[in-house]
C-alpha cells in the first residue's frame, strides 16, 4: 500500500474537503427554517440563496441528508402527465434536470432512456393516448406506440408476458424519460446551498413550531429554540406529524412503497419500462443493477420495513416481462414513506398559517420534481406569493373542490 494512503488511513482529522460544513450549533434566528434535508428542502435552500439572495437559512434534518424519500425512490424523471397542470410542472423540472449536473458542478448521471408505460388492455391504451395528446399539446415529446415499436426498442421483452398476464397491446412512449443518481442530487444541492451561506444541520429534530396570532414565530428543536417567521415543511412521509404542530389539517395518508435492486448485469436495458397493469417499473442503473419497484403497500403505515411478499411478487412480474431474469439475484430491498393525496398531485405553497409553507403530497412522484419544487417554493417563500406553476397545487384546493386528478399518470396503478 502506498505510504501516503497508509498515512491518510490513520489520520484522525481528514483533510479532505467535505461536501458541506457541519455547523456545531444553531443560530438564534434565521430568515427561513426548512424542515427536512431531502432533495426538496435542500433545493429550496439552494434557490433561496441563488435566486433571491436569502442565505440566513437553516435546513434541519433529523437524520442524515437524503435519508428519506430522496434516497429511497427509483430515480425516474419524466413529464408525461395526464393533466395540463401536472405536465407543465414536471416538464419545468425535466428542463432543470437536463442541465443540473452543470448547474451544480456534480455528475448526477442524468441519463435519458425513453420511458414506456405498457398497456395490457384497450382501456389502459386509451389512457396512454389521452396522456400523449395532453403532452403533445404542451410540446412534450410523448406518443402512443404499438407492439412492433416496443419490440424493436426492447428486444428482450416478452410481449405475451408468458401467458401469465394479458399481453402488451401498446404503450405510451416518452423519449425524454430519464434516470439520475438520486443521492447526488441531494449532495449537489446541499453543497450549493452551503457554499452560499445556508446552514445544513443533520441530527436535529423539530419538536414543535411556535405560532402566535396566526403567524409563525419560531421552531423548537431538540437542540434548542430558533426564531424565524418563515418555515418550510419538506418532510414527505412525516408531513402529517409536522402539520399538527401548526394545527393544519390535510387529506394526506401515509403508505409504504417498496423497491429492490438486483445484482449488476452488463448493460442490456436502455429503456425505463413501466407496466401499469402489473404495478411494476424497471430500469437499469449506471452500475448495471436492475432497479424495480411496485405500487404502494395496500395499507396505511409509517414504517420502512421490507417484506418477502413484495420481493416474491416483484420477482414474478419482472419475469413476466423478462423471463430470462429467473436466475438473477436480488441484492437489496427497501421501503420509503409516501404521503398520498386523494388526487395524486402534490400539495405546495402558502397555507392558512402566515409564514408556514408546505411542500408535501409527494406520494410516489417526488424525486422527479426535486429541482422545480425547490425553485418554485423558494420563489413562494421569498415573495409570499405562490409561484404560477404551483398555484393549482395549493392545500386550499381540497376545501374548494378544485382537485388536479393525476391518478392515471402516477407511474403505476394504485
Ligand atoms: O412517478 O415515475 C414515477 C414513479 C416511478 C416509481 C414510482 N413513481
Amino acid at each position: 500500500m502506498p505510504l501516503n494512503l497508509l498515512k491518510f488511513a490513520f489520520r484522525s482529522d481528514y483533510g479532505e474537503p467535505r461536501m458541506f460544513r457541519r455547523p456545531d450549533r444553531l443560530r438564534e434566528e434565521y430568515d427561513v427554517v426548512i424542515i427536512g434535508g431531502g432533495g426538496h428542502g435542500l433545493a429550496a435552500a439552494y434557490y433561496l440563496a441563488v435566486e433571491h439572495g436569502i442565505t440566513n437559512v437553516a435546513v434541519l434534518e433529523k437524520s442524515y441528508i437524503g435519508s428519506g424519500g430522496t434516497g429511497r425512490n427509483t430515480a425516474i424523471v419524466r413529464s408525461n402527465y395526464l393533466t395540463e397542470e401536472g405536465a407543465r410542472f414536471y416538464q419545468a423540472s425535466v428542463d432543470l434536470f437536463r442541465d443540473l449536473s452543470r448547474t451544480l458542478d456534480l455528475n448526477l448521471f442524468y441519463s435519458e432512456r425513453g420511458h414506456f408505460t405498457m398497456a395490457h388492455s384497450l382501456a389502459s391504451l386509451r389512457t396512454q393516448r389521452w396522456r400523449a395528446e395532453v403532452n403533445k399539446h404542451l410540446g412534450i415529446d410523448s406518443q402512443e406506440v404499438g407492439p412492433d415499436f416496443i419490440k424493436e426498442k426492447i428486444p428482450e421483452i416478452d410481449l405475451t408476458c408468458g401467458g401469465h398476464q394479458p399481453p402488451i397491446c401498446g404503450a405510451l412512449y416518452h423519449p425524454p424519460g430519464a434516470i439520475a443518481r438520486h443521492d447526488a442530487v441531494a449532495w449537489g444541492y446541499a453543497r450549493g446551498a452551503d457554499q452560499r451561506g445556508c446552514e445544513i444541520h443533520q441530527g436535529v429534530s423539530v419538536t414543535d413550531i411556535e405560532v402566535r396570532d396566526g403567524a409563525v414565530t419560531g421552531v423548537h428543536t431538540d437542540k434548542g429554540f430558533v426564531k424565524t417567521t418563515r418555515v418550510l415543511s419538506a418532510v414527505a412521509g412525516w408531513t402529517t406529524h409536522i402539520q399538527k404542530m401548526v394545527g393544519l389539517r390535510s387529506p394526506l395518508v401515509i403508505h409504504p412503497l417498496q423497491a429492490l435492486v438486483t445484482e449488476p448485469l452488463k448493460p442490456w436495458l436502455n429503456a425505463i419500462v413501466v407496466s401499469a397493469s402489473l404495478h411494476t417499473y424497471i430500469s437499469q442503473s449506471s452500475r448495471g443493477e436492475l432497479v424495480a419497484g411496485a405500487s404502494l403497500d395496500p395499507y396505511e403505515l409509517i414504517s420502512m420495513r421490507s417484506t418477502l411478499d413484495f420481493a416474491e411478487t416483484m420477482a414474478g412480474h419482472m419475469m413476466d416481462l423478462f423471463p430470462f431474469l429467473g436466475d438473477i439475484k436480488i441484492m437489496r430491498q427497501w421501503a420509503g414513506l409516501c404521503d398520498m393525496t386523494p388526487d395524486f398531485s402534490p400539495i405546495m405553497g402558502t397555507t392558512a398559517i402566515d409564514g408556514f409553507f408546505l411542500d408535501a403530497g409527494w406520494g410516489t412522484w417526488g424525486f422527479k420534481a426535486t429541482p422545480i419544487s425547490g425553485y418554485a417554493m423558494a420563489h413562494t417563500i421569498a415573495t409570499g406569493d405562490n409561484h404560477d406553476l404551483i398555484r393549482p397545487f395549493n392545500l386550499s384546493r381540497f376545501s374548494e373542490f378544485d382537485q388536479v386528478g393525476e391518478k392515471g399518470a402516477a407511474s403505476v396503478g394504485h
